[in-house]
């Protein structure tokens, strides 16, 4: 496998202005017939004349330029694809191959799906179809006939309107699809199956009509609601919010069963992993309707950030990747609360991103190579690429940020475009300077920051000195500064903002928070007017994807947790403080936690008037992960400990007030989705959690009625969680009775599964090599693999790092196994064990090896060789 480098991008030859193509739609054997119309590009520099098409695992079957079938002479077929010697300027194109979806169980190009048959076409799958310029900045109209069997797959769609519907001969039947968008292949998209829809419609801002519809298998029709409700409210937030209007006349998704991501933005086509479209509040839990809200607003936003307007090349990802998070980040902040939103997406950054900026994978959010554009569907492409275009919108303010936005829809619609094109937009519209900013594209690594106080009481000058360190990463040894917006606030000994006039402001502004930009290596703010030294806030609501080396005192932690005006610092003060405790029990899991902790905690559960959702978060300790990632060598059984003595210290300690919460919050049905539901669900199931942690007799009584009597998934999931974490019979009689409950709805046996591999108990992995063996078990299927191995693997830090290293044996077994099946899953799944450098001697010598192993392997996939060099590298 060779790497692709972007220095060697270059304009295609040719393009392809049409594409007609016919599928003859069978299981075991499909034809495609392809008549593309194909012109040579008066923007590239002529090559050698000859077209080279992209196809992989084709069978050719006829091949005829303007309708003369060639000679063997005139092209020839290898393993990449096809060249044709010496064309015409401009010609159409015909081909006719064959493709065995039933074989395909890689899960790109068309596969079959259960009794479906599906496509995934995203980054380079549409050459698994036919022979084409398969890359993104070849935009093409697309017609699309698909013929089939018509009572095994009655429903027949693709991209676009649809134009023809005839019954034909022999029980089959036609349907044919107009895209008259362009787009580039990856987005193409078909699907045949026997499948029923659920029906809506929505009126565009400008009045038009869109026929809305969610296709699943009949049984599921009744799990659509919530998806349905969501894509409403995505279609009108895009309207008013950034001025977006969805433009066929018919916009579709369907759910399938088999689907190695979360969804894909097909155009008027999109298909989804059914975990991001089914629930109902028995089947899934606030998580889940939480993911299919943001999921299903995700892929519709793509219609303009995708779609309308897509990527020269896969460097360019986080044009359309980036962007969209954060344009489905400000959608949940706006339909839910911005305030848990903001958390939740600062925890993923920092349980993801971080990580992979820090270890042998890191790579810039417009990386410079790739072997496999599979494997670069990265938190930093993704979440970090989404910090990027905040920073952007913040740094230009909202009315400034939508001229810039505005801007780049109207000047690149329909055009394939790169991460500068965007910035230059943002300049555009602001005449603001972005080069340095720019750096936030080029250079990986995550920026450092520490900050120095000093406060003069005869001036009343307070200044804070900052200073950036970016460590090296592969391939960049040396950083240049970043351009880091900084947003801090200043709080007077009662806790109040004080207003912040910086030397040389002729007016102090309101007290609040100010943006600093931090732009050299080394950097000093004064602040005048001040009668006592201030207790700082320092990155108010993240505004930059930076880690902070903060040198505040508890006191100070404490102070900012209880009167920070900013939530997001509240709660980040907390992490924090509980950091610092749980590091200081990994040292001695007999020290002290001091007074003042269980005071403040207990002061935050009993205050009556405080967002839940958000004081659930303030509760929640950072991750074993998180904590192992703040080590300088990660110590696996020491983390797991200190978070089971704080834990208990907590249960036990504030027993009456936690069993007060509880009691107060118990009992939220009938079901809703609403976030002060959501908010009270979790904060009475973080307080049964601490108490179950403690062996309260009353908190595992309680947790048993609640999972007896419960008739939404999240307060069967919580207390199922805590039976199986405490052990012994009640969690084996719990696993048995959920199962039975629910082994006809795979996406909540994946829940069982995913219960039993996270758990902590000692005899996890046997259960996990025996739940591999179970009939629902199948490594055909991404979810269960994510559900069981996945979970083991990543969310289980102290069973997975077993000191035997066979966990890791385990893991690299799968890895070659799955290897000739699925290369993508394999190759993320192999991301487990990547950072092991950060382990101890032993574990790294045993997780090393396993990785050797994995490459010392015969037939490798591009995507698992990619990782595991890297790894090793
Ligand atoms: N664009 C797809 C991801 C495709 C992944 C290909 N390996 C889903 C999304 O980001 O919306
Ligand atoms: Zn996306």
């Amino acid at each position: 496998p060779h790497a692709i480098h972007l220095k060697d991008y270059r304009p295609p030859e040719f393009l392809i202005d049409a594409v007609d193509l016919r599928f003859d739609l069978d299981p075991e054997r499909t034809t495609v017939e392809a008549k593309l119309a194909l012109r040579r590009n008066p923007a590239a520099t002529r090559g050698d004349g000859d077209l080279r098409l992209h196809g992989e695992q084709l069978d050719l079957e006829r091949i005829a330029v303007n309708g003369h079938p060639l000679t063997p002479s005139e092209y020839e077929v290898h393993q990449e694809g096809l060249t044709l010697h010496r064309v015409p300027d401009q010609f159409g194109l015909e081909t006719r191959v064959r493709i065995h979806p039933s074989l395909n169980t890689a899960l790109e190009g068309l596969y079959q799906s259960g009794e479906m048959l599906c496509t995934q076409c995203e980054a380079e799958g549409f050459r698994r179809i036919t022979y084409f310029l398969d890359r993104p900045d070849v935009m093409a109209t697309y017609s699309t006939t698909l013929v089939a069997d018509k009572r095994r797959f009655p429903v027949l769609l693709s991209n676009g309107n649809p134009v023809e519907s005839r019954d034909l001969d022999g029980g089959r039947h036609l349907m044919r699809w107009e895209d008259p968008f362009p787009k580039p292949s990856y987005l193409f998209a078909l699907i045949a199956g026997d499948l029923k829809a659920v029906e809506d419609s929505f009126s565009t801002a400008s009045g038009r009509e869109v026929a809305l519809k969610i296709y699943v298998e009949p049984h599921n029709l009744d799990k659509c609601d919530h998806a349905m409700r969501s894509l409403k409210k995505a279609m009108r937030w895009d309207e008013e919010r950034f001025g977006r209007e969805y433009d066929l006349d018919i916009f579709m998704i369907v759910a399938v069963s088999h689907f190695n991501m979360g969804a894909m933005e097909n155009k008027g086509l999109n298909v989804f992993n059914d975990k991001f479209v089914l629930a109902r509040p028995d089947t899934a839990t606030d998580v889940d309707f939480d993911g299919i809200e943001s999921v299903i607003a995700h892929e519709y936003f793509h219609n303009w950030t995708g779609n309308r307007i897509t990527c020269r090349d896969w460097f360019q990802l986080s044009l359309k990747e980036g962007f969209t998070v954060y344009r489905d980040q400000e959608f949940s902040a706006d339909v839910g609360s911005r305030g848990v939103k903001r958390i939740g997406d600062v925890r993923l950054l920092r349980a993801h991103q971080l990580p992979e900026d820090e270890g042998p994978l890191a790579h810039p959010v417009r990386p410079d190579s790739y072997i496999e554009i599979n494997n670069f569907y990265t938190a930093t492409v993704y979440q970090k690429g989404a910090e990027v275009v905040r920073m952007q919108a913040n740094l230009l303010g909202p009315e400034l940020f939508r001229k810039a936005t505005d801007l780049y829809f109207e000047r690149h619609d329909g055009q394939a475009v790169t991460t500068d094109d965007f910035v230059r937009c943002m300049e555009d519209a602001s005449g603001r300077d972005l080069e340095q900013f720019r750096l936030w594209y080029q250079q990986a690594g995550t920026p450092e920051l520490s900050v120095q106080e000093a406060f003069d009481a005869d001036s009343g000058r307070y200044s804070l000195s900052v200073r950036q360190h970016t460590p090296p990463t592969p391939g960049q040894p040396l950083k240049e500064p970043f351009h880091i917006p900084i947003a801090v606030g200043l709080l007077g000994q009662d806790g109040e903002d004080l207003p912040l006039q910086l030397e040389g402001d002729t007016t102090p502004s309101a007290p609040g928070t100010r943006v600093l930009e931090l732009t050299n290596s080394e950097q000093s703010f004064t602040f005048v007017g001040l009668e006592a030294k201030p207790v700082p806030s320092l990155l108010r609501g993240f505004p930059a994807p930076v880690k902070l080396k903060t040198e505040a005192s508890d006191d100070d932690l404490l102070f900012l947790m209880a009167h920070d005006s900013d939530g997001f610092n509240r709660w980040d003060a907390a992490q924090t403080l509980m950091q610092r405790l749980l590091l200081a029990l990994v040292d001695d899991a007999e020290a002290e936690l001091p007074e003042r902790f269980f005071a403040a905690f207990e002061q935050a559960l009993m205050d009556a008037q405080s967002d839940k959702a958000l004081l659930a978060e303030v509760l929640t300790p950072p991750s074993e992960g998180y904590l192992g990632d703040q080590m300088a060598v990660v110590d696996v059984d020491g983390i797991h400990r200190a978070h089971s003595v704080l834990g208990r210290r907590v249960g036990e300690r504030l027993r009456d007030a936690l069993l007060e919460v509880y009691r107060a919050n118990d009992g939220s049905e009938p079901y809703a989705f609403m976030p002060d539901d959501v908010g009270r669900r979790a904060l009475k199931n973080l307080a049964l959690g601490y108490l179950a942690k403690a062996g309260d007799a009353e908190a595992l009584a309680a947790a048993q009625a609640q999972f007896e009597a419960a008739r939404n998934m999240t307060d069967v999931m919580a207390a199922l969680r805590l039976l199986v974490d405490h052990g012994g019979e009640a969690g084996t009689r719990a696993l048995d009775h959920f199962y039975g409950r629910w082994s006809g709805e795979p996406l909540v046996v994946d829940k069982w599964l995913s219960v039993q591999a996270t758990s902590p108990r000692e005899d996890t992995l046997e259960r996990v090599i025996a739940l591999m063996g179970h009939a629902d078990f199948s490594l055909r299927n991404p979810n269960r693999v994510r559900s069981l191995i996945g979970a083991f693997c990543n969310a289980n830090q102290v069973r997975f790092h077993a000191s035997d290293g066979r966990g890791y044996r385990f893991l690299a077994d799968r890895v070659l196994e799955l290897n000739p099946l699925n290369p993508q899953i394999a190759a993320r799944l192999l991301k487990a064990m990547v950072r092991w450098r950060r382990f101890d001697a032993g574990r790294q010598a045993l997780m090393r090896a396993e990785i050797a192993r994995i490459l010392d392997a015969e037939a490798l996939s591009a995507d698992v060789y990619e990782v595991a060099s890297k790894a090793l590298g």
